[in-house]
């Protein structure tokens, strides 16, 4: 292919200075009219797919900043499809108005020495063109920006974000209403009022991003940073570390829960509440969840994860208090269910290799008086 377009090169270069003398040979005009069409496919296949995700999806914007994103999105794929499409048409207006011509014509180098007047002024059109497009796409650029930023945060809600290798801590700051509390992997906020996330790393830059909620902002160790959004709509939306940061990265996702105000603030009541360590109904399932917690407590559990309400306040690994409230587990990798709370308490590198959660050397009856005790805690 390669070979065959050098061949043909002098041939192409004489588009433009319309001499009658060589000839441009049908085989090259359809190669030429396939590279082309071979160009604009994968780009058209790319914006489909792309549309078509749902969960995490920043063409379906769920509150006022990522609309903007989005507008800024359309205008700057309008502006680069127009130019794409009239590159395209003045491609194939010059080859089919290039005379034909066989393997026997000779190349005319010929023309080359002669600069002439109408290639010049288009190349000077499409220059001034270009530059105009560009300026028009920075300042559509610097105006979005400048309204991302004017976002008003008056009464705000403030909380604070900490990526770990390889999941998401979350505080809640204590307010009138009560002490602040931990979540992981789960941000919930209120629809229509605007939220800030300090953004804090406790080992290496990770990068926040919430697609249907606003761009990406990093999150690096020891640098204090924010991020201000709000959602407009009711729904659960996709996060994803989306900075490289270390061999889980792809597993380190996370979900924006968006309720309306009073269905929020019922979760911040029952998540500031201590953990109630359930007693079961016959004495026996109370005897088997009472052993769950004790190996919870006993075992190396609780020097790693807390449990309010129980003795357990480890804080390496996610607070596990209303551990049951959230809808995955280990960063959005599992959905949150006993078969894969056990499988992941079993061996969590076998999910994840790298974390720094130990597999644990559980005998199956402790396994599942374990696994029993943390399903209580909702
Ligand atoms: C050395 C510290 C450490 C110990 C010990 C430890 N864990 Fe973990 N645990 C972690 C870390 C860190 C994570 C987060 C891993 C991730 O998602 O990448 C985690 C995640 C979890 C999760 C998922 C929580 C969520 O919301 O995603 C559960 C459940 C859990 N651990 C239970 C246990 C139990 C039960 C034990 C005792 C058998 C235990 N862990 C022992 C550090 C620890
Ligand atoms: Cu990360």
């Amino acid at each position: 292919m390669h070979a065959a377009l050098n061949q043909n090169w002098p041939r192409v270069r004489k588009m433009s200075a319309r001499h009658k003398v060589g000839r441009y040979s049908d085989r090259s005009r359809a190669r030429f009219t396939a590279i082309c069409f071979g160009a604009a496919a994968p780009l058209c296949t790319c914006a489909l797919s792309v549309h078509a995700q749902s969960v995490q999806d920043a063409l379906r914007p769920a509150g006022i900043q990522a609309s903007r994103i989005l507008t800024l999105w359309h205008f700057t794929l309008a502006v680069c499809a127009i130019v794409f499409a009239a590159i395209l048409l003045v491609l194939f207006v010059a080859i089919w108005r290039t005379p034909r011509g066989n393997s026997g014509t000779q190349a005319d180098l010929q023309s080359l020495d002669q600069p002439q007047k109408r290639p010049r002024r288009a190349v000077v059109a499409a220059t001034v063109a270009s530059v105009v497009l560009l300026f028009g796409l920075i300042l559509a650029d610097v105006l979005t920006d400048r309204a991302l930023s004017r976002m008003p945060v008056a009464d705000a809600l403030h909380v604070e974000m900490t990526g770990h290798q390889w999941w998401w801590e979350i505080q809640y700051p204590a307010d009138s209403g009560g002490p602040g509390f931990a979540v992981a992997n789960e941000l919930h906020i209120p629809v229509g009022r605007p939220v800030v996330v300090a953004l804090k790393a406790a080992d290496v830059i990770h990068t926040f991003w919430v697609p249907s909620l606003h761009g990406k902002k990093d999150m690096i160790p020891g640098r204090d940073a924010s991020i201000e959004f709000r959602a407009d709509r009711a729904g659960t939306f996709r996060g994803q570390c989306a900075e490289f940061c270390g061999a889980e990265h792809a597993l380190m996702a996370f979900n924006v829960v968006a309720d309306p105000p009073a269905r929020y603030e019922a979760w911040v009541v029952s998540q500031r509440a201590p953990a109630v360590t359930a007693s079961g109904t016959s004495s026996a399932s109370a005897d088997a969840l009472q052993r769950g917690r004790q190996i919870f407590i006993d075992g190396n559990c609780a020097s790693c994860h807390t449990v309010r309400g129980t003795p357990g306040a480890g804080l390496i690994g996610p607070d596990l208090t209303h551990l049951m409230s959230r809808q995955t587990i280990a960063a959005g990798t599992l959905a949150n269910n006993r078969h894969n709370l056990a499988n992941w308490i079993a061996n969590p590198g076998g999910v994840k290799p790298g974390t720094t959660m130990p597999a644990s050397q559980l005998a199956p009856d402790d396994l599942r008086a374990l696994v029993a005790w943390l399903g209580t805690l909702k």
